[in-house]
């Protein structure tokens, strides 16, 4: 049995993302944010459904006071030092990140890359092994390769359908603003739920409508990292998405409790 549910509440997810200082490098952070404690404590205080991180971060980090917080280790990374990446590499076993005390799998793939096909095979026999564990899988499920429209809707929809065929049961994709497109890509995704990534960091009031908009498409949540690590108030945002998603808030509400008005 899959144990989804400790990551989704009511049909909904709200999960702090924290692998960039892999997957970006240190620039994202700044000086309270590159120390992983602080963004541990984001996601406990404001009650995020759980955070995704690599083994090492994990390893030094993930004590017994945040056993609350469900753990997703990233299985596969890659750096930014060289060109645009489409290749991410295995850098954690399943038995490593269960060992870590990982309440589910990470893992990217790259459609469309020329790389493309040593993801299917690696990302396959992780879930096999995974489920066999009862750990849920979530594909950071990215479109990219020369040939590839990654904001094209048919094109997120086709990751979304991976994930499915996959047997990923959360895939995590990037929202291109189509309002009903996004009601086919989460109707492609079937049963696999689909979450969006938060992006580049946004103003508040924009971000916070985006998110209104992919939950009303359908989507069972947010998967986001700068838009709540970079705030300048990263606690009253994440208490501001936890409110709109988990505990379904109006809008206005959020914003007016939250005195996000700007
Ligand atoms: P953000 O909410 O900060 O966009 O994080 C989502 C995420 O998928 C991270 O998990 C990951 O590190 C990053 O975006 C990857 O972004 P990119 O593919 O642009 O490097």
């Amino acid at each position: 049995m899959i144990q989804l549910h400790r990551l989704i509440t009511n049909n909904r997810s709200l999960i702090l993302a924290y692998d960039h200082g892999f997957e970006h490098g240190p620039k994202d952070f700044n000086l309270k944010t590159i120390n992983p404690e602080f963004v541990f404590d984001i996601a406990l205080e404001a009650g995020f459904n759980a955070i995704a991180v690599h083994a090492g971060i994990a390893e030094k980090y993930y004590n017994s006071f945040y056993n609350d917080i469900p753990l997703i280790v990233k299985l596969n990374g890659h750096t930014r030092l060289g060109d645009k990446p489409l290749i991410s590499s295995q850098v954690c076993s399943v038995e490593r990140a269960i060992k870590l005390g990982a309440d589910a799998i990470g893992y990217t793939i790259y459609f469309g890359s020329k790389d493309e096909h040593w993801m299917l095979e690696e990302f396959s026999k992780i879930v096999d092994k995974a489920h066999d564990y009862g750990l849920p899988v979530v594909l950071w499920s990215y479109p990219r390769g020369s040939n590839v429209d990654e904001n094209n809707t048919d094109v997120i929809a086709y990751a979304a359908r991976l994930a499915l065929e996959l047997g990923a049961d959360i895939v995590k994709i990037k929202y291109n603003h189509d309002f009903e497109g996004l009601k086919w890509v989460v109707k492609s995704a079937g049963k696999c739920k689909v979450m969006i990534a938060g992006g580049y960091k946004t103003p508040d009031k924009e971000f916070l409508n985006t998110v209104k908009e992919v939950l009303e498409a359908g989507a069972t949540g947010l998967f986001v990292g700068r838009n709540v690590f970079q705030n300048p108030r990263p606690f009253t945002m994440g208490k501001a998405l936890r409110a709109l998603i988990i505990e379904n808030k109006p809008l206005e509400q959020v914003l007016r409790i939250m005195n996000f008005e700007k």
